[in-house]
């Protein structure tokens, strides 16, 4: 049987300046993997080197079949100290855009995917409420340059993840945990949104804009309810509820997440594991949808991330079968879903964890930067193309 998608569906892959240009040194994740007190395993380096050989790997998608490419501008890179503005960089920004066009793909830019550049985290960081304004000029600037040459922004990756792991789970930077000074952060980094919504907007091009969340599916268990949306409110409901009236919600959903009266439970029984601990639950981008929908009262939804850090190809796409299925279930049920970006592109540095989860639809040799399409690249490029699923 065949499942089809909407005409002008979009396809593609995602990526984060930080976890594949190289050597953005000038942000406070450089810093951080550095610190010998942080819970890094390894530093970034080099990555995979994508801010020069960025027209190689888009052409690679671009051939594979995929008609879009989300990717994010590195903050510390266009202004990396206060009011000293690098064109270059921008321009640089510019060039990756008009490559994605000439090879027939949408960009969709991230404005900020968890780095922060040091001059900002000097100034108070997240904590700090006129950070909110910085970011809105920052916006300003980068609207200005490539606004033109886009229709999707997002302006926060996970500010979620941001608040959470930053300044109440302690393993990104600044390793804060502290639950009340999170709740903070979460203000700032919505007041940051909104601030930008409206700078991006007021700048040139028509740009359909929103802010990605990470999602879960959280499953209560043995009367888990009230704990579970105790979790929830500040991880996600209080963001879906500031994303009513944006242009779109990007979902970024990796599995479920069971909570019981006592707080998150680990993975159920012999439910297998992906490379990050979690479960390998794809079903959980339709319960994902389903609820960022209702609790934006329909904002229309672009799934920006999605997939699995494995060594087993096979049960990449497996797994990006069954949650393209739920895809289906949602279109079919009227949900407004705009397109599908699978994580990642590119095998990359994952954060904390360094170089051991492997993400990508694409291998790289870090001492060569030798680029090998895996299987799964192929398979998902071949539903970009025909709009079709065989399943
Ligand atoms: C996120 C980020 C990505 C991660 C991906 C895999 O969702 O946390 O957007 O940077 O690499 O999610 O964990």
């Amino acid at each position: 049987m065949a499942i089809s998608f909407p005409d002008g569906f979009l396809w593609g892959t995602a990526t984060a300046a930080h976890q594949v240009e190289g050597g953005n040194w000038n942000n406070d994740w450089w810093m951080w993997e550095h610190d010998p007190t942080s819970p890094c395993v390894e530093p970034s380096g080099d990555t995979v080197d994508h801010w020069h050989r960025y027209p190689e790997d888009i052409k690679l998608l671009a051939d594979l079949g995929f008609n879009t490419y989300r990717f994010s501008v590195e903050g510390s890179r266009v202004e990396p100290k206060r009011n000293e503005w690098s064109p270059a960089a921008l321009d640089h920004y510019r060039r990756v855009c008009a490559e994605c066009l000439d090879n027939g793909i949408q960009p969709i830019v991230t404005y900020h995917h968890f780095t922060t550049p040091r001059w900002v985290t000097n100034h108070g960081g997240w904590e700090e409420p006129s950070t909110a304004d910085l970011f809105a000029r920052y916006a300003e600037r980068v609207t200005g340059a490539l606004g033109d040459l886009t229709q999707w922004a997002c302006t926060f990756n996970e500010p979620n993840i941001v608040a959470t792991m930053g300044y109440l789970a302690g393993v990104f930077p600044p390793g804060r945990r502290d639950s009340a000074l999170r709740r903070a952060v979460n203000d700032i980094l919505i007041d940051a949104h909104h601030k930008a919504v409206h700078a991006i907007r007021s700048g040139p091009g028509t740009q359909n804009i929103g802010l990605t969340l990470a999602m879960s599916d959280w499953q209560a268990v043995d009367g888990g309810e009230s704990r579970r949306d105790r979790i929830r409110l500040n991880m996600e409901d209080v963001y879906l509820e500031a994303a009513q009236g944006d242009d779109f919600i990007g979902v970024q959903t990796y599995s479920r997440t069971r909570v019981g009266p006592d707080g998150t439970m680990g993975p159920e029984g012999d439910t297998p594991t992906t490379q990050m601990g979690y479960e390998v639950w794809p079903e959980a981008l339709e319960a994902t949808i389903r609820y960022a929908t209702e609790k934006t009262g329909g904002v229309p939804v672009l799934v920006t991330e999605n997939g699995i850090g494995t060594s087993d190809d096979e049960q990449r796409v497996d797994y990006v079968r069954r949650a393209l299925r739920g895809v289906r279930s949602c279109l079919d049920d009227g949900i407004d879903i705009r397109g599908y970006t699978y994580w990642s592109a590119l095998d990359n540095f994952e954060w904390a964890l360094g170089y051991r989860p492997t993400f990508g639809l694409i291998a790289v040799d870090r001492e060569t930067f030798v680029r090998t399409p895996k299987p799964s690249a192929a398979w998902l490029g071949q539903i970009a193309t025909s709009n079709f699923m065989e399943d």
